[in-house]
């Protein structure tokens, strides 16, 4: 099939055909998202910007979608806010980045990537944000800075801190591991370097290791805790614990993303400990977050797709965004999320469970579990989603407590799929526990699940070939008791009528 010839409304067509595409969860009208963007509330207005192609479902000359909400739920397509131009530094992509207020009107800060190199771009906008002019003087950060050998250069966080714009740049040093570049500014426009705020070390483990950060860090993004339990952006001298989210990349690899905990002095962070943010790996890729108007730390990330190059841009799309989710550093400095209390408004039929360990035969491809069991030592619990009725497709779901009360968590997903040109890896870690009772709220939707067991993510995709694999079942094993069990099918969020350039007429859409 050519792409190329597409008319928007048949790419639209062939997206809202895949009966694997997720309904509740955030997804570009069609073509190709990725990276959450400019991720922010301001008048009530949750925006949330994205990596998009609206051509196609593969990633090429990256475009930015916008939408907006008031629930966090129902999303409302806005124009495309940032193309790349025909030729200048973005030409060949506008990449990720964040959305600040310069006092007098919204600027988005970017990358611009051209000839595969990026450089920091910025653009204004109106009131509404519907419309985005260029900085003439862009790129406003050329290249990395010179004196060391940089692997890449790109993504952008941006904060006020005593008086200045403070701004890191991802990246790596090759030899060494990823890191991030510190830069300060009055003005948004021209920027001082101020070295690495933090550097990793790419050799402290093997790649294959769950924590190992990768030679080069994308989209890092910075934020403190603040001892009364509230959540602030960086200050360097407030002596409370900050955290880096980094995504960890290798030689073009998207691995998985990382939180770093630590503690923020002048300009340097110390890294104090390493954590996984989603045992699902690269599925919850480039988390981006911000404070929203209650005060929540919100996070949004990239879930990733599981299926080949090929089937991506057959189905007419690609890419979704996890769940919005509400994080928070616990006393023992865990990191940890939940989704946002508004996905409930999602919920639409209780499901029936007739008994412990019994079938729901058709819980539909859209559904919510949750379950709180008490787990001794070598106790279990198994549950089985998208379950075929054969029982030959199914996504296993096992949490078995190792004495000590820590929970080691798998999702088999050998046989998620019939299609074995997805990918059917086991996904996999442990949560820390010490009070023997796991809570765990389980969200499919049609070929994702994301499962929370006491506020650890893990995010992944699944493609069951069998329409009607909407099974649920769950056993306990090995002493293992259910103290209670609910579910529910959850409605579809999805706006009607979507184009993929909105609010434009289908003529300039071409
Ligand atoms: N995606 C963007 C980059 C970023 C990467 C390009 C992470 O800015 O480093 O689409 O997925």
């Amino acid at each position: 099939m050519n792409v190329l010839v597409e008319t928007p409304e048949e790419l639209l067509a062939r997206a809202r055909a895949d009966r694997l595409r997720p309904g509740y969860h955030f997804v570009a009208p069609a073509g190709w998202l990725n990276d959450p963007n400019g991720v922010a509330q301001r008048n009530g207005i949750h925006h949330l910007f994205y990596q998009y192609n609206p051509y196609g479902a593969e990633h090429r000359r990256i475009h930015w979608g916008h939408a907006t909400s008031t629930d966090l739920v129902h999303w409302t397509d806005r124009p495309i806010a940032l193309r790349p131009d025909d030729a200048g530094p973005d030409q060949d992509g506008c990449w990720s980045g964040v959305l600040v207020d310069d006092g007098a009107r919204p600027v988005l800060v970017y990358s611009g990537n051209r000839d595969g190199r990026q450089s920091a771009c910025l653009a204004y906008g109106d009131a509404g944000m519907d419309t985005w002019v260029k900085e003439p003087g862009n790129p406003v950060i050329a290249a990395p800075p010179t004196g060391s050998d940089v692997t890449e250069f790109r993504d952008h966080c941006v904060w006020r801190e005593n008086g200045a714009w403070r701004q890191l740049i991802s990246g790596g040093l090759r030899g060494l591991g990823g890191c991030v570049f510190l830069y300060e500014s009055d003005d948004l426009i021209s920027w001082r370097e101020l070295g690495t705020l933090a550097v990793g070390s790419a050799n402290d483990f093997p790649p294959n290791h769950p924590l190992w950060t990768g030679t080069t860090w994308e989209c890092g993004d910075f934020f403190r805790f603040t001892r009364d339990g509230t959540t602030a952006p960086p200050d360097g001298r407030s002596g409370d614990p900050h955290v880096l989210l980094f995504s960890a990349w290798h030689e073009g690899r998207t691995m998985h993303p990382i939180a770093a905990v630590g503690r923020y002095r002048g300009d340097r962070f110390e890294i104090e400990r390493y954590q996984r943010l989603d045992l699902g790996g690269r599925h919850a890729y480039a988390p981006q977050t911000y404070i929203d108007g209650t005060g929540r730390r919100v996070l949004w990330a990239w879930m990733q797709e599981g299926r080949s190059d090929q089937e991506q841009r057959a189905a007419g799309w690609s890419g979704a965004m996890a769940l919005p989710r509400r994080l928070w550093l616990d006393v023992g400095g865990v990191v940890r999320q939940e989704p946002v209390a508004e996905v409930t408004m999602l919920r639409a039929e209780p499901l029936s469970f007739v008994e412990e360990g019994a079938v729901v035969r058709a819980a539909g491809t859209q559904a919510e579990l949750e379950l709180r069991a008490e787990l001794p030592a070598g106790a279990s619990v198994h549950v089985e989603l998208f379950a075929s009725p054969d029982g030959s497709e199914r996504t296993v779901l096992e949490l078995r407590a190792r004495s000590g009360g820590d929970v080691d968590v798998v999702l088999d997903r050998s046989r998620s799929s019939r299609n074995d040109g997805c990918d059917l890896t086991p996904l996999a870690g442990v949560v820390t526990n010490s009070t023997g009772v796991i809570q765990v709220r389980a969200f499919l939707d049609r070929s994702s699940v994301e499962v929370f067991i006491d506020g650890i993510a893990l995010t992944a995709r699944v493609y069951p070939a069998d329409a009607d694999a909407t099974g649920i079942r769950f056993e306990p094993r090995d002493g293992a008791v259910v103290h209670s069990v609910a579910g529910w099918t959850l409605h579809g969020a999805e706006e009607q009528e979507r184009r993929t350039q909105p609010m434009q007429n289908s003529m300039t859409e071409r």
